[in-house]
């Protein structure tokens, strides 16, 4: 395709991050010009919203991406195939939200935290339709929330509705690259909308309980008015950790590191090994025992 407003000046390398992917193409953001759609090559193939390129334009108004620049992380996801997939690149904070309804998964929570472990990146846990805990929320999952605090997690209540917690989490997102990634439907375009008062996001217009409908369908990256970037990301039935071993699930389990290096066996899983330093906090109380317990399903999924 022609990009017609090519200078001169845009011959030469340039640097820009990726906004989304259209197919092969991707669109490049441009400092104090609109975003160019740039051709890659198929060995870039793996570029990905988020990611830091260089690309160059030709006399003919055509724009290519020739290389993408290291990146400082990567959030992944195994596919169906079990083969990786990037979702977004160079992520400083994932927003893990859920909603009151559909259901929370706190599995699924976890899940991103042990991801957010390994990619070195900070987490928040957003729990939006505060309109309708009263009716959905049991005592189990006031406790799940409770237990995220209590290891240290921020935990945010939204109503995306009434705008409720929006203040409190932008607070949050200020100069980061935050993700928004979640179960379809919980609103993560509904609180994204909050912050990017000049662009319109597509949000279900059908105010939904159920799964199945997938409003958002590519990771697109936004620039934020505060400072930073926002990704809002389409809505997942599940999310399968990547390469997970023993290790980086117990990692992903913050709230076992103190424990760990008293354990008996230096590659304890934390099961049934004597002498797990990790088994007697639980039997203490002082290690969540849902949270130990989600560990071990888990765990059952290794190998
Ligand atoms: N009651 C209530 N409904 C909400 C709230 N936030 C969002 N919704 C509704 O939830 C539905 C789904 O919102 P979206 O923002 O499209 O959800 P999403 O997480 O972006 O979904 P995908 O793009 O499919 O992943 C919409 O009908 C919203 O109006 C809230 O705080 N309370
Ligand atoms: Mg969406
Ligand atoms: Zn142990």
């Amino acid at each position: 395709m022609s990009n017609s407003k090519l200078s001169k000046a845009d011959i030469k390398k340039q640097t820009g991050r990726v906004i989304t992917r259209f197919g092969s193409d991707l669109l490049v953001s441009r400092e104090s010009e609109k975003p160019i759609r740039c051709t890659t090559k198929r060995k870039l193939d793996h570029a990905a919203c988020g990611d830091y390129v260089l690309w160059q334009g030709n006399q003919h108004g055509n724009a290519t991406v020739v290389k993408v620049l290291p990146r400082k992380n990567a959030l992944t996801r195994q596919t169906y195939r079990g083969t990786p997939k990037t979702i977004a690149a160079n992520i400083d904070q994932i927003i893990i939200t859920s909603a009151w309804l559909p259901r929370p998964l706190w599995e699924l929570v976890d899940r991103y935290l042990i991801a957010a472990q390994q990619l070195n990146a900070e987490a928040v846990i957003v729990i939006n339709k505060s309109d309708l805990a009263e009716k959905q929320a049991t005592d189990a999952d006031w406790k799940a929330l409770q237990d995220y605090r209590d290891i240290g997690y921020k935990v945010i209540a939204i109503n995306a509705m009434n705008g409720e917690g929006i203040d409190e989490l932008s607070e949050l997102m200020q100069d980061k690259t935050n993700i928004f990634v979640g179960r379809s439907g919980v609103g993560k375009s509904s609180i994204a909308q909050h912050y990017l008062p000049n662009i319109k996001l597509l949000v279900n217009d059908i105010s939904q309980s159920g799964e199945g409908q997938h409003t958002t369908t590519t990771a697109t990256l936004y620039d934020l008015e505060m400072g930073g970037y926002l990704i809002d990301s389409p809505g997942v039935r599940d999310y399968v950790l990547d390469k997970l071993t023993t290790r980086k699930l117990s990692d992903g389990y913050i709230e076992f590191t103190n424990y760990v290096p008293y354990c008996r066996f230096n590659n304890c899983a934390h099961k049934h090994e004597p002498q797990c330093a990790v088994r007697t906090a639980v039997e203490k109380g002082k290690i969540s025992p849902e949270r130990y317990k989600r560990y071990l399903n888990a765990l059952k999924n290794i190998d």
